[in-house]
């Protein structure tokens, strides 16, 4: 049986400042992060032949996961499998949008990369209470954008999560406290945009149909 571990984080505390402060970055890794690893090591300790399930198969497959903890590993490796990728699509100095493959089927889906931007804002605003705001790849080869209550993930929906935007008020209360527009319309500066790329193109090559 192998613990779930915090993974990493790809860059110091005050990196995405000013738009994320510094001690956000580090209650919500530190604290709340590791929380959900807490959490979801100590229910698979009362079913240790799920201790090899990485988090995203759990979430993929919560039905064959014992009801005793169900809810328990969908929220806490929901929690962790989210966070763990929120860190990976921002970075400091980003590049302001997408390119390649990823670009070409925003252009498409959404008509321009600003009107994404607008959808993605208006589903994250939109979403009532804590949870996250996606965009996520359709087996079908399609860019959905949606947003998912608690910890809920993507997978769980059989969708591909590509991007993600953490709206519980833990990630933006400190410095944005009721803003979260303002939160939302900040974290553009920070988003990864060659790290979702990368996700796209392996999301792809998973996919039934080419891209
Ligand atoms: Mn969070």
């Amino acid at each position: 049986m192998t613990e779930h571990k915090l993974p990493t984080l790809p860059y110091a505390y005050d990196v995405l400042e000013p738009y994320i402060d510094a001690r956000t970055m580090e209650i919500h890794y530190s604290k709340h992060h590791q929380t959900y690893v807490n959490n979801l090591n100590a229910a698979i300790e009362k079913h240790k032949e799920f201790g090899d399930v990485t988090a995203e198969n759990l979430i993929k497959s919560l039905g064959s996961v014992p009801e005793d903890i169900r809810v328990a590993v969908r929220n806490s490796a929901g929690g962790h499998a989210n966070h763990s990728m929120f860190w990976q699509v921002m970075k400091p100095k980003a590049e302001a949008e997408p390119t390649g493959k990823l670009s070409e089927n925003i252009g498409k889906t959404f008509g321009s990369f600003k009107s994404f931007q607008e959808t993605f804002t208006k589903t994250a605003l939109a979403q009532f209470g804590s949870g996250w705001a996606w965009l996520s790849f359709t087996n079908l080869g399609g860019l959905e954008v949606h947003s998912t209550p608690n910890q809920n993930s993507p997978l769980e929906e059989g969708l591909i999560p590509l991007l993600c935007l953490d709206i519980w008020e833990h990630a933006y209360y400190l410095k944005y406290q009721n803003r979260r527009p303002e939160y939302v319309e900040k974290w553009w500066n920070v988003v990864n945009w060659e790290k979702v790329d990368e996700n796209y193109l392996a999301a792809a090559g998973h996919s039934l149909l080419k891209i």
